[in-house]
């Protein structure tokens, strides 16, 4: 790992990451319940925030929208995805080089590895080269640390979420993003095995807010870095209020309750 506190990716030791690779990933299903939200430019505009310390995307959506938010938006570029057509064992291809993220104006990369998988060799190969390739650019490397596939068989369990943020300290990711493990305690655990390397939590499908913003509590309690989410921002009514909120849990320590009240989302809305 590299320090990585002084990078774009990082303020005040803290990360919030918005993701929107969900379009090869998971393809027009997670746009159903709000249309509006295929158009990549409302989710840049929402990554201008200053609670959100890095906007995560595939090459094609960096390189059509992110001139025009250059100034004010840090670009993590994602190097590798699948789509959800995809029925193999779980693989994913490199689609973009660390070069050409540098190019398009990335200040960090990220790169999926899922541990257990058959290719999970091929994977880490692959992430070795866009490691290596990353240090020479200066960059921080984000490796979305997902175990599954035939060697994994519960990717929820604490012990295999713990694994994944170990992968990542092994490998020499700066920032390993995993999966919420279903407590403080079970986070614990997971952030003990990420050494002086930072671990973030993975936002998962839409809830209400209330539960989202618990289980980031309990990461940052848990001495957890920050948080890599989509769903719960770019899928919200008000993509600004859960990010008034979600900054002033992360970076102002305060409670669920006083972070719903200042980004003024009413009671029915929780
Ligand atoms: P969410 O907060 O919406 O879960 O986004 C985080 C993320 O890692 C995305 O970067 C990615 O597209 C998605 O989750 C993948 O989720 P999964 O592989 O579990 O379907």
């Amino acid at each position: 790992m590299i320090p990585v506190d002084d990078k774009p990716l990082v303020r005040d030791g803290k990360i919030v990451i918005l993701a929107y690779d969900h379009g090869i990933e998971h393809g027009p299903a997670d746009f159903t319940n709000m249309p509006e939200r295929t158009d990549p430019e409302p989710v840049f505009e929402a990554a201008t925030h200053p609670g959100v310390t890095s906007l995560a995307v595939q090459k094609g959506i960096a390189e059509g929208y992110y001139p025009s938010y250059e100034d004010d938006v840090n670009l993590l570029m994602k190097l590798n995805g699948t789509s959800n057509l995809w029925m193999g064992e779980p693989d994913t291809a490199v689609n973009c080089s660390v070069e050409y993220a540098v190019q398009v104006g990335a200040s960090s990369v990220g790169f999926t590895v899922y541990a257990g998988a058959n290719n999970e060799i091929g994977m880490v190969e692959e992430f070795r080269e866009a490691q290596e390739r990353s240090r020479e650019h200066d960059l921080p490397v984000v490796m979305w640390g997902y175990p599954r596939g035939q060697g994994v068989k519960n990717a929820s369990s604490p012990d295999v979420i713990a694994y994944a943020a170990r992968l990542g300290l092994e490998l020499g990711a700066d920032v390993t993003k995993v999966k919420y493990p279903g407590s403080q305690e079970a986070m614990e655990d997971v952030v003990r095995m990420t050494g002086d390397s930072k671990v973030v939590m993975s936002g998962g499908s839409k809830t209400t807010d209330r539960e989202f913003l618990e289980e980031v509590k309990a990461t940052m309690n848990a001495g957890g870095d920050g948080v890599a989410v989509g769903r719960n921002v770019w899928q919200h009514e008000n993509p600004q209020e859960i990010l008034d909120a979600l900054e002033a849990v992360v970076f102002e320590d305060a409670t669920v309750d006083t972070a719903l009240a200042t980004a003024g989302i009413e009671e029915a809305h929780r």
